[in-house]
Formats: structure tokens, C-alpha cells, sequence
């Protein structure tokens, strides 16, 4: 038996899991407080490629939103929206910062209105099968961000 699960354990990626760890990092995240009635909010966060390899970011889940999405934001003359993306691709020993006005991870369909400094569980999913468990605290916009420098 105990055979048995060892066995699973190491086809199900074990190994390439704990490789993630080591080589994926992120940092600063958080995700933005909204008002209760809000439908959508959004994450940020500095993700960080060890690496010797760029890294495609494809897909991040949640279970406090119905849909998440990559979304940036494309400035056409005076306008700025958001756009969806397929990936974000991390370079090899660099960083991509998703912050606000520019990447972040969207959170459509809120199932329960965020709490202040909850503390909201998120699995990063990367083009190669890696993937990544990060928690990030539920913050103000700008707090802690401005007020020190
Ligand atoms: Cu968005």
C-alpha cells in the first residue's frame, strides 16, 4: 500500500512541483478591497523567475471569483481599457510586476464580498504544467504603497 502511494506521488509531478518552488517566487502581492455590492476586484503581485528559462504565466484559480482572467491595460489615445491575454510571459532571471494600470489578474464574479486583510488562496498555472500556491492578503488600493515614500 504504502508502495502504492509513493508511486502516485512521483507520477503526479512531485518532483517538478517542488522545482517550482525554488525557481517561481512571488512577491508584494495583494488584492484589491472593493466595495460589497462590487462584482469584480483584481490581484497583484511581482512574480519572480529564478530561472534559466522564460516562464509563460497561463492561467490563474481562485475559488472567491467565478472566472479569473490576465487582463492589461491598452491605452488607445485618450482611452485606457483592459484586455484580455493569453499569457504573460516572465523572462528568464526577471520579474513582471502586475500592478495597477498595467498587469493584473481579474476576479469576475465575486462569490462573496472581500473582507479587509482576508487572506485569499490562488494556484499560478504556467504554460510547462508547473504551478505555483500563493495567498495574498485582501488590501486597500494604495495602502502602505504611497505613505512611506
Ligand atoms: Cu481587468
Amino acid at each position: 500500500m504504502k508502495r502504492l502511494l509513493l508511486l502516485a506521488l512521483l507520477l503526479s509531478g512531485c518532483a517538478s512541483w517542488t522545482q517550482t518552488q525554488s525557481r517561481l517566487s512571488v512577491e508584494d502581492g495583494w488584492v484589491r478591497l472593493m466595495p460589497p455590492v462590487a462584482p469584480n476586484s483584481a490581484a497583484y503581485f511581482t512574480l519572480n523567475n529564478q530561472g534559466k528559462t522564460a516562464v509563460d504565466l497561463i492561467a490563474v484559480e481562485s475559488d472567491v471569483a467565478g472566472v479569473l482572467e490576465l487582463h492589461t491595460i491598452v491605452e488607445e489615445g485618450e482611452l485606457r481599457r483592459m484586455q484580455q491575454l493569453q499569457k504573460v510571459t516572465v523572462p528568464a532571471q526577471g520579474i513582471v510586476q502586475f500592478k495597477p494600470g498595467s498587469y493584473h489578474v481579474m476576479l469576475i464574479g465575486l462569490k462573496k464580498p472581500l473582507q479587509e486583510n482576508q487572506i485569499v488562496p490562488f494556484t499560478l498555472r504556467f504554460a510547462s504544467g508547473e504551478s505555483l500556491a500563493v495567498s495574498l492578503p485582501v488590501k486597500q488600493d494604495g495602502e502602505g504603497k504611497h505613505a512611506h515614500h
